[in-house]
């Protein structure tokens, strides 16, 4: 039983969203679990990212306001780039706000995050009227819950994160799984992703705390790891993805369920 929930295709079999489905597939596929964070500030970074690391990554994450030349030319390329590769597009978007809210800015705006995003997420804070309006603006997308954050002195209790997984219980035809810090829900069709990853860093000095891809995807049960400026800020980066891709996924196959 144990290896069962570690087999990304029976896994696939168990999806409830295409999106999810889509995503263990390509796990099996291409062999890795990493979810690169291309946090860069231009629309020509943000493309050389996706073109030289997606051979190595499952999901690719953007902060599309962070970028200062966005157009939707940006969203084209980098939606060509990601079928090229075979890697699903993930805005980290964090949606926080009334459901009437949050489905303008899911769907409108300068970045029409509904058009060409895959996955989606949101802070479960204000309650299920977020979800359920995320879901009617559009199903295509899957949403993770952010059940738990990477950094120091977060507000969320044990007693939030538990509530934040009935909130995906009983939404699991559009919530996929969530971002955490540790394993959630056992239930194999959700999905974990954990951010805060670095092989040489425990910290930045702004909040953010790291662990390595070991003892998050072998300890905390993640079955994605984030990497953002582990990867953007090394000398090679696409040396740094190999290396965080290989130590991944050997983790995700050698742990046992947590
Ligand atoms: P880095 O690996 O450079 O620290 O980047 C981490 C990325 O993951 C950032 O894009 C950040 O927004 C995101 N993130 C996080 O670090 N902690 C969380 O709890 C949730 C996040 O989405």
């Amino acid at each position: 039983h144990c290896m069962k929930t570690r087999d990304l295709m029976e896994r696939a079999k168990l999806a409830k969203h295409e999106v999810s489905r889509k995503i263990f597939e390509v796990m099996y596929q291409k062999q890795t679990n990493l979810c690169l964070s291309a946090d860069v500030t231009n629309s020509k970074e943000l493309l050389h990212l996706a073109e030289s690391i997606g051979p190595y990554i499952c999901v690719l994450k953007t902060h599309v306001d962070i970028i200062e030349d966005f157009d939707q030319s940006t969203c084209r390329n980098l939606l060509n780039i990601a079928h090229k590769h075979n890697f699903v597009l993930f805005e980290d978007r964090k949606f926080a706000d009334i459901g009437h809210t949050v489905s303008k800015q899911f769907t409108g705006g300068m970045f029409r995050i509904s058009e060409w995003a895959d996955v989606i997420n949101a802070h479960p804070l204000p309650g299920p009227g977020i979800i359920k309006e995320l879901k009617n603006a559009n199903k295509r997308s899957g949403c993770l819950l952010i059940g738990e954050m990477s950094t120091n002195g977060n507000l969320i209790t044990p007693a939030y994160t538990k509530a934040t997984l009935k909130m995906a219980e009983e939404n699991d035809d559009f919530v996929i799984g969530f971002i955490s810090t540790s394993r959630i829900s056992h239930d194999p069709h959700f999905l974990h992703f954990t951010p805060g990853v670095s092989l040489d860093c425990k910290g930045d000095g702004k909040g953010q705390q790291y662990l390595t891809p070991s003892e998050v995807v072998s300890k905390r049960g993640a079955d994605i790891l984030i990497v953002g400026r582990g990867i953007t800020l090394a000398h090679d980066p696409v040396a740094a993805a190999k290396v965080y891709a290989q130590e991944g996924f050997s983790g995700y196959l050698a742990a046992v369920d947590v």
